[in-house]
């Protein structure tokens, strides 16, 4: 994995990886400041549960609470619209730190996406639930499946608290409708999806670290075993001409124009 941290662009070899695994780290990327100023307010607005937010409840991921009235139902598993949150979420988003990475991995004119992701993501150690494996294209609508998510680790992501899990290269692979449920979930009944799961990789992060990774590569991640809530800020970008497709959730709000 990388170790390129805020100094430099990413090398060649960041590039490649990207291309090739469909993620790439940037670490101790982000300053201290910075995370120290997102983690504070991360950390009054989910003990408000300043809405929007998304519960535990509302993903009906295994493990996840029956209803929001249910024991641990109001959990809250997103703090949605990071972006119109605070001044350091806005602030970082479009930040020309990041911009010159997105550009060299999205070309010259990028775009931030208010319409996905976009939010800080919190897993509870009481009540998180079980992520399977996906693509996050699955329910985005653009002229092509060229987007990047940007991940922001505001403290330890590991295996036992629940750290994006990836299957290395999957971007680029092609999948019989047969092997995805009903929600475009990797089947977990099939022999080759078993062998796929097989090669996958965590992405354990320090605070600071960020992580860049295709919308086309399948990634999972458990729940949160330890007793410390995980805190992350993840952004969606795209290129500038590749258009969300009109009357789509993914046009449902402005996209912003990063700095050049
Ligand atoms: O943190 C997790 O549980 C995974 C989140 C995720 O994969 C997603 O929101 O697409």
């Amino acid at each position: 994995m990388s170790d390129n941290g805020s100094g430099t662009g990413f090398k060649d070899t960041d590039i490649a990886q990207y291309a090739r695994d469909g993620y790439v780290i940037a670490r101790g990327f982000a300053p201290a400041t910075i995370v120290t100023r997102m983690r504070e307010v991360a950390l009054t607005h989910l003990a408000a549960a300043r809405l929007p937010v998304e519960y535990e409840a509302d993903t009906r991921y295994p493990g996840a609470p029956l209803s929001i009235d249910a024991p641990g139902g109001r959990t809250v598993r997103r703090l949605l619209q990071a972006y119109a949150r605070d001044d350091v979420f806005r602030g970082w988003a479009l930040s020309p730190l990041l911009a010159g990475r997105l550009v060299q991995l999205l070309g010259p004119h990028v775009e931030l996406s208010q319409a996905h992701h976009n939010c800080i993501m919190t897993k509870n150690p009481a009540y998180s639930s079980v992520t399977n494996w996906h693509r996050d294209i699955r329910y985005w609508s653009f002229a092509k499946p060229e987007l990047v998510s940007v991940w922001l680790a505001l403290g330890e992501e590991h295996f036992r608290n629940g750290c994006l899990l990836f299957l290395p290269g999957s971007h680029r692979m092609e999948f019989r409708p047969g092997q995805l449920d009903a929600a475009e979930f990797l089947r977990t009944d099939l022999e080759e999806n078993h062998v796929l799961v097989r090669t996958q990789i965590a992405a354990e992060l320090h605070a600071g670290d960020v992580l860049f990774f295709h919308c086309r590569l399948f990634h999972a991640a458990g729940n949160n075993q330890t007793a410390d809530t995980k805190l992350s800020v993840v952004h969606t970008y795209h290129a500038a001409d590749n258009r969300p497709l009109p009357r789509t959730r993914s046009a449902a709000l402005p996209d912003i124009s990063l700095p050049q």
